[in-house]
């Protein structure tokens, strides 16, 4: 399938890393709790914009770290809570110089979206939330969620189904993303996130937890955003609505 596809060439960009890495440990790390809580406190809905030049479903847009750069400073400006920089660049066109780059020029949290399959790629970039998906690190996911947080950086946790997020339940993530995309049919059902979301809420009554929820795809307008938080999402995550036209009105569509 495509997505085993996407983990076997991320595997190899992971083999051909070099074994010393720069593992810079950053002493800015831009807190995300604190900029959704801000976000929401001037009443405005968070959105995490996506940096998303091309996906297996489309192409969006030449990026370059300049372009990148101007692209994360538009979504800051318009009202952004947080950007999320596509690093894998054999689907998807990104590339670490385009997350450096974008994080340079905007002072909001940024978040490195990739399929992280091996520990030395967490050494790779300076970001200050990383992705990790559920259904591709597997039991494997409390050692990357523990590198992370050595990190300082804020794992941000996929899963696609209930036994993904059952699992996640258990480990020590805070941030929680529901994708709305299938991993198998590539096809976006915002039930997912309707299906999903009230289990971790329950989990967390019982438990007294709060993680915050991201609803991640397929938000496409006013109506898909409000869906999303009228299910319990804290904050969206999109890309593909936004890298195609007028970025400024689309923000203002979704925050308001
Ligand atoms: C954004 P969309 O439908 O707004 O472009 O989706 C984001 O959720 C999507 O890019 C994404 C993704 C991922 C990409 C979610 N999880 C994992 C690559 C890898």
């Amino acid at each position: 399938s495509k997505i085993e596809q996407i983990i076997q060439k991320s595997k190899e960009r992971a083999d051909a890393l070099s074994e010393i890495n720069t593992q810079t440990r950053c002493n800015d790390r831009r807190d995300i709790f604190e900029s959704i809580g801000l976000v929401c406190k001037r009443g405005h809905i968070p959105v995490i914009a996506e940096v998303k030049p091309a996906s297996p479903t489309g192409k969006f847009a030449d990026v370059n770290p300049e372009i990148a750069s101007q692209i994360a400073c538009d979504m800051e400006n318009a009202g952004a809570v947080a950007l999320s920089v596509l690093t894998e660049p054999c689907y998807f066109e990104g590339c670490i110089e385009n997350l450096e780059s974008a994080r340079k020029h905007t002072s909001i949290p940024v978040l490195r979206k990739d399929f992280i399959v091996d520990t030395s790629q967490m050494h790779e970039a300076n970001s200050d939330v990383i992705l990790l998906i559920a259904g591709v690190l597997g039991n494997r996911l409390p050692e990357f969620i523990e590198i992370a947080r050595r990190r300082n950086i804020e794992p941000l946790v996929e899963v696609h189904n209930k036994k993904e997020l059952a699992y996640v339940l258990e480990c020590d993530a805070i941030l929680i993303g529901i994708n709305n995309r299938s991993f198998e049919t590539l096809e976006i059902n915002l039930e997912t996130a309707e299906k999903l979301i009230p289990l971790v809420k329950e989990h967390d009554r019982k438990y007294n937890q709060k993680h915050l929820i991201i609803g991640e795809s397929g938000v496409k307008s006013t109506d898909d955003a409000a869906r999303m938080i009228k299910a319990g999402a804290d904050a969206l995550l999109v890309g593909t609505y936004l890298m195609e036209g007028d970025l400024k009105e689309k923000m203002k569509k979704l925050i308001e």
